[in-house]
Formats: structure tokens, sequence, C-alpha cells
């Protein structure tokens, strides 16, 4: 038994979660083999089908039960026949909020052997990393319903930006940007139309960057940003947001690389006083569900970065290298990528990468 013995949560969810997440693990093995770590998958049907079955996307005590875990892995959440607020808030949210991975750590990257929607891109040109908050902001339960059904019927729904999770999600970025080679961060905002949350934002932005006077930054309303992304996507290197337009940054930024479904997320908990969560970008897409064409490169990478936070640096790096070479190559490729391979396929190339 190696000393490097982890045990895992692994919630493979809805969709095609079922279909990348079980060859990620056979992968993990794989890489565990050569460099002497252990894995116990402790998986769990936590998902839209035990809702339906149970009333309940996971059980009371689920939380309990996977906060001693090593870390989390978990493929997608939500399916067709429950609400999409429900299944979010029954399983995912909780996990983020109970275990403080206030951080979602979301890298975008241009590869070698992807085709990029953007004219003249090449790999080099988009290498980035969204830093989303992950704990509070717009996803809030703040709020409620009054005069139900009736003419005067209205909604109201709090955003809370607090000090505290404001600064720290901030001070993570900058740090993160002292690691890479640009050393810059840009802060998406609003302040033009938001009037007090944004503004605030940007003032705590300001702040705590001049802890940081050797860090480049800027800042860009989302509207532009989002068009910048699309125009001059190489001008970013950390890209800071709240929790609503970092979700939306990171999935634009994949979608400016090629294909959605090779990005990876970590719900980190920086202190590690908690397991963290890794999970793909992309959902459990029904539309191809069952059909064994998923791209399994998200979960993958996601692997990897658990590897990462896990300590396992070289482990890690293995599995990227895993990856660069089965997409520069002429290796299988699932359909997303203009290929007709399986899941099944890329993941077997990706063994072979790892020598085994
Ligand atoms: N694998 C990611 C997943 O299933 N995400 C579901 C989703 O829509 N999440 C929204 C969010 O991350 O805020």
């Amino acid at each position: 038994m190696s000393t490097n013995a982890y045990k895992i949560a692994v919630i493979p969810g809805d969709g095609i979660g079922n279909e990348v997440v079980p060859p990620t693990c056979r992968i993990l093995e794989a890489v565990a083999r050569k460099h002497d770590l252990g894995f116990t998958f402790d998986e769990k049907d936590w998902s839209c089908e035990r809702f339906h079955k149970k009333g309940a996307m996971m059980p009371e005590e689920g939380l309990a039960d996977i906060g001693g875990h090593d870390s989390i892995l978990l493929g997608a959440v939500g399916y067709p026949g429950v609400a999409d607020h429900v299944s979010l808030w029954g399983l995912l949210i909780p996990i983020r909020r109970e275990y403080k991975q206030y951080v979602s750590l979301r890298p975008v990257r241009l590869f070698e052997g992807v085709d990029c929607p953007l004219v003249g891109r090449k790999p080099g040109d988009i290498d980035m990393v969204i830093v989303r908050e992950n704990n509070e902001g717009e996803y809030s339960e703040i709020g409620g319903r009054m005069y139900a059904g009736t003419d005067e019927e209205f909604v109201s729904q709090q955003s809370i930006f607090t000090r505290k999770g404001t600064d720290r999600i901030m001070r993570y970025a900058f740090e993160m940007a002292k690691t890479r080679a640009r050393k810059s961060v840009t802060s998406a905002t609003k302040s033009n139309g938001i009037i007090h949350s944004m503004p605030y934002w940007d003032e705590r932005f300001e702040l705590i960057s001049a802890e940081y006077p050797d860090i480049e930054t800027a800042k860009f309303h989302i509207d532009i940003l989002a068009a910048r992304f699309v125009t001059n996507p190489d001008w970013f290197d950390v890209v800071v947001g709240s929790n609503l337009f970092g979700d939306i940054l990171s999935d634009l930024g994949p979608g400016i690389t090629g294909t959605i479904a090779i990005a990876p997320s970590g719900n980190i908990n920086p202190e590690r006083e908690h397991p963290s969560m890794f999970e793909p970008v992309h959902g459990s897409a029904p539309d191809i569900a069952g059909q064994g064409i998923a791209n399994p490169i998200g979960t993958v990478w996601c692997a990897s970065m658990m590897l990462d936070h896990l300590g396992h640096t070289e482990a890690a790096a293995d599995m990227i290298r895993a990856i660069e070479n089965l997409l520069k190559g002429y290796g299988p490729k699932t359909p997303d990528m203009g290929g007709n391979g399986t899941t099944e396929d890329m993941c077997r190339a990706l063994e072979e990468e790892l020598g085994n």
C-alpha cells in the first residue's frame, strides 16, 4: 500500500457524468501505479435519478459522509425532469458552501491539435485562468416571492458581497498571478449599471491590488470583457469575477478554445481544512448522454488538478502531457472536436500515453 493513499468521493451525477467519471478513475489508477499513489474511490449515486427515487439529490448525512475524504471528483449535475435550481441547490452548492470551496479555479487553454473557432489564433494565444468567487455573490438564497399568483406578484433576489468574501477571492487571484509568467489580473465588473455591489467590488479590487505592486491590473465591464475574450483573448492572464460573471466567462473561455468539453474546474478550499471538489465545466449534456461519445478530457484534466492540489505535481503534469499528446496527435477524438472516436477510445489512448 502506498503511503500516498487517498480516499476520493466520486459523484458521477447525471447524464454524461456517468460516462466520463468511471474511465477517469481508471486513468487515475494507471497514474497511481506509475507514481506510487493509492486511491480508494467511494462512489455515490447522488443525482437527479436519486431525486426521482428518494426525493433528494443526496442523503441527509451526505455532506458529513464526505467531509473526511481527501477530495471529491464530480461529473455533472442536472437533468430534464428535475428543475435546475432544485438539482443544483440539492447537491453542488451545498458541497461548495459546507466545505468553504470559495474559489472556483477554471483554466482556459487553446491546445495544439484543437481547432480554434477564432480565425488566426494559435496555441499560446489563449492561456488564462478564471478565478470565480464560489460561495456568495449572485448565488444567494436571500429573497422571495410575494403576492404569488396575483397581479401584484413580485420576486426579489439579493446578491451578497461580503468584504471577507470579496477580499479573499481577489487575494487568491493576485497570488495566482504571482506564480504565472504574465503576472496580470483582470477584474470583471459592471459598476456602471449595478449601483451598490459592483462599485464595492471595484473599490476592494483597487485596495487589494495596492498590496501587489508587481502585478499588472485591468478592469472591464462584463459586456465589453465578453467581447474582448473573442477579439483579444491574448490580453488575459488571470481573470477574477463574481460567482455569476465567473460562471459565464468560464463557459465563454473554453468556447473560444474550440470545445467546452475539455475545460476543468476546481472548487478549492485554499486553507485545506476541507476537501476540494473537481468537476468539468460542462454539464450533463442530455442530448448526447448514453451514446458513449462524451469527451472525457475535461474530467481527466480535473483529475490532474486534483493531483496537483494533493501535492503530486509530477503525476499531475504527466496527465497533462498525456492530454497534450493525444490532442496534437492522430489519436481518437470525440465528435465535439470533429472526430468520430468514443469516450472509451480516448480514454484507452490516454492510458497508452501514460504508459499503461
Ligand atoms: N459539471 C458541472 C455541472 O454539472 N455544472 C452544473 C451547473 O450548471 N453548474 C452551475 C454552476 O457551476 O454554477
